[in-house]
């Protein structure tokens, strides 16, 4: 018999949102009359827009005739995306040949990983969305972490708490480490100012440190003074790479479309340019994003397609406000729960003073029928914490808010 991996016999039983889900039907099944609302997993449930939906169906048609099939193409992205990503989201910051197109960023996360291998030391923001230390400890990275209480043993987790502003103190890393990085931050909500950003550069370039920067929600940051890419920080090409996605800005969680952007200047230690790397990565274990969501993605960056975008993260970010006055209310007074989140996020961030966030995650569930994500699932820091997430159908927001209204511990 093949021995099992090692690596895998460190891992914690379940990924987070498979037990969530889990959790959920356990309770529809028990009470098939009640209605279960989710403000749990960050899913989008909004329809495509006309003009991003159009151009996907347009080239599906194309698709059904001899001069408009197309078969496997560049497994980077087509070039025109390339370009269109470049130039649009990355105006005078990124080449075009410094991006490549994906099939989503939590499968980025997962390939990059193989870049660094199993020596590398990794640090991560505490809370942090699980994929960072779990695909980490399926590599082996972080001297093989182990299981340890909350966390794992090996990888190095920089708290993000209110006191901090959210913002770690990162003397804890260790040089030569891989850093990764969200903002605006799930699970937390909270995003890094220029200041915070110029910070975390500096400290990767002094320290030889690689950061993983994932900007999945970038769409959500309404405030101007907020940078949308680690790239608006100076020195940032010499020592970060970008995940990003369309899951949030078009609702392609289910389409699935992403980028990622390795600069040409980002260097290992032995002067090998990363790009050549996971270009050398991309072309070998990936066989390019669908060419029909490659189209959609081409639609949203245009005019037309970059109004839908915003028409939709208001859409959620008015949820997230009408989700904010519902803990607001009197009842979530008396508890004396802390609620962060500045509208730059689909996220709230809910402190329960005393209370385990299992523990509230249950009693959310069986009073309010409300499906909620339990804050010490993203790492020990998120203990006591409740994640909202604004993403539902305005009417069941509405009716999860009129529910919530009656909670009591
Ligand atoms: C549930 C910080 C959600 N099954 O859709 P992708 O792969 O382009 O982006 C995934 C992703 C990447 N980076 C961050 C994210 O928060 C997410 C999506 N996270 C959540 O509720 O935290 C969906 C989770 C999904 C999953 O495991 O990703």
């Amino acid at each position: 018999m093949i021995n099992r991996n090692p690596a895998f016999a460190n891992l914690t039983a379940g990924y987070l949102f498979p037990e969530i889900g889990k959790r959920r039907r356990e309770y529809a099944t028990a009470h098939p009359d009640k209605k279960v609302i989710s403000l749990g997993i960050g899913n989008t449930t909004e329809p495509l827009t006309p003009h991003i939906a159009g151009a996907m169906s347009d080239y599906i048609k194309a698709l059904q005739t001899p001069d408009g099939y197309s078969g496997y193409g560049d497994e980077q992205g087509l070039t025109a995306l390339r370009e269109k990503i470049a130039s649009v989201l990355y105006p005078n910051l990124i080449e075009s040949d410094e991006v490549f197109i994906s099939d989503g960023a939590k499968c980025d996360i997962g390939r990059i990983q193989t870049l660094f291998g199993s020596g590398v030391s990794v640090a991560v923001q505490d809370p942090a969305y699980p994929v960072y230390v779990d695909g980490s400890v399926m590599v082996g990275a972080a001297g093989g972490a182990k299981k340890n209480g909350s966390g794992y043993e090996g990888v190095v987790y920089m708290p993000c708490t209110a006191e901090n502003d959210f913002f770690p103190d990162l003397s804890v890393v260790p040089d030569n480490s891989l850093i990764y990085f969200c903002s605006p931050n799930n699970p937390t909500g909270a995003s890094s100012t220029k200041e915070q950003l110029t910070k975390l550069v500096a400290f990767a370039q002094k320290h030889d440190c690689i950061i993983i920067y994932d900007a999945a929600y970038f769409a959500f940051i309404q405030d101007k003074n907020l940078p949308r890419s680690i790239f608006e920080i100076e020195g940032a090409k010499e020592c970060a790479i970008e995940i990003n996605s369309f899951s949030k800005p078009i609702g392609f969680t289910g389409v699935r479309l992403g980028w990622s952007i390795v600069p040409k200047t980002l260097k290992f230690a032995d002067g090998t340019l990363v790009n050549k790397d996971w270009n050398r990565v991309m072309t070998t274990v990936f066989n390019g994003a669908s060419n029909i969501a490659q189209r959609g993605g081409l639609a949203a960056l245009d005019e037309q397609g970059l109004a839908e975008m915003k028409s939709l993260i208001d859409y959620y970010l008015e949820n997230e406000r009408l989700i904010k006055k519902a803990l607001e209310s009197d009842n979530f007074k008396k508890l004396h729960i802390e609620i962060y989140g500045d509208g730059n996020s689909p996220y709230l961030w809910v402190k329960f003073p005393g209370k385990k966030s299992w523990e509230v995650f249950d009693e959310i569930l069986n009073q309010c029928q409300v499906v909620t994500t339990p804050g010490a699932g993203f790492g020990p820091a998120g203990e006591s914490f409740i994640r909202f997430s604004s993403f539902g159908h305005r009417e069941d927001i509405q009716e999860a808010c009129e529910r919530l209204k009656n909670f009591n511990l």
